[in-house]
């Protein structure tokens, strides 16, 4: 299905990352993919993931170094002459701001989760549509948080409004060049980001016996609907939040 077709991921940071669950469904597809990381720290986690893939890359890219993000998609065009889609699976908010009340909210938090989580989107998308010869997708990763309070999400849940909303304005815009733009919106999963959050425990047991299909999500259903979208069989969406949560966001009471 995306034999010929290559793509780069961005947010892997070990083999729990929705990134990589995205990464695994679409190389079982025939797609050659470049991998990012930020920082040393991460570099050998995904070099060790990647060691046996076939003409996989892996480069350097922190999001809020803008020559980084350069070089990234410089290495992209050497190596791969093109690209088809993108995967944005990142963000970031320091870890005061995810408990207690949104109002307290420092102007440093809130800048760097909006910087981190949204600002990268049509950062991103703008280096790759240049890239993207025969048109494209790009996929992001949101949470039911964009659209509803929940709790302990505080400033994360704004800057995933803006990211759904930068999907909606930059389908808009890169429409024209038959590149499409869409977000996953996933349930609760266990990740390193997850893990440090209080009370995550809590709420996948609510989700488990709330959710229309009485379970939590897994990694690899958010791979599988990435995948859908990044493919051809989704050549008529754009600008859409798609839920993969077993249905949770449906429910009132
Ligand atoms: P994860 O494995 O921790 O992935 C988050 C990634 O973001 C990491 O690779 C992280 O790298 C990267 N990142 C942070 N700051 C960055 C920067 N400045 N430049 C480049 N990369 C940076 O967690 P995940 O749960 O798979 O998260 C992936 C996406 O899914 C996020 O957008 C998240 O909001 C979304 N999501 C997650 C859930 C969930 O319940 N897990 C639900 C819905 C949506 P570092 O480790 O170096 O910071
Ligand atoms: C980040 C973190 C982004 C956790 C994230 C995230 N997107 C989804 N999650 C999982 C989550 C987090 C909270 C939550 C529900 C789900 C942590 C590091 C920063 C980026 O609240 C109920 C807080």
């Amino acid at each position: 299905m995306l034999e010929n077709k290559t793509g780069m991921i961005f947010g892997v940071a070990n083999q729990r990352s929705i990134a990589w669950a995205c990464a695994q469904a679409c190389l079982e597809k025939g797609a050659k993919l470049a991998f990012t990381y930020q920082g040393e720290r991460l570099k050998e986690n995904v070099e060790k993931l990647t060691a046996n893939l076939d003409g996989a890359l892996v480069v350097p890219c922190d999001v809020t170094n803008q020559a980084e993000v350069d070089a990234a998609f410089q290495t992209v065009e050497k190596e791969f002459g093109k690209l088809d889609f993108l995967i944005h699976s990142i963000a970031f908010a320091p870890k005061e701001a995810l408990e207690g009340e949104f109002l307290m909210t420092s102007r440093e938090a809130f800048v760097t989760a909006m910087e981190i989580s949204a600002f990268s989107l049509p950062q991103l998308a703008r280096a790759a549509a240049p890239l993207m010869k025969d048109g494209g997708s790009i996929v992001t990763m949101t949470y039911y948080g964009a659209e509803k309070v929940v709790q302990n999400y505080n400033v994360m849940g704004v800057a995933k409004s803006a990211l759904e909303a930068s999907v909606r304005y930059l389908a808009e815009d890169l429409g024209k060049q038959n590149i499409r733009v869409n977000a996953v919106s996933a349930g609760p999963i266990n990740t390193l980001s997850a893990r440090g959050v209080k009370n995550m425990g809590v709420m996948l047991r609510h989700i488990a016996e709330k959710s229309p299909l009485r379970r939590n999500v897994e990694a690899r259903e958010v791979g599988n609907t990435t995948l859908f979208l990044v493919s051809d069989l989704a050549s008529a969406i754009t600008g859409e939040t798609i839920y993969v949560d077993c249905g949770f966001n449906i429910i009132g009471i």
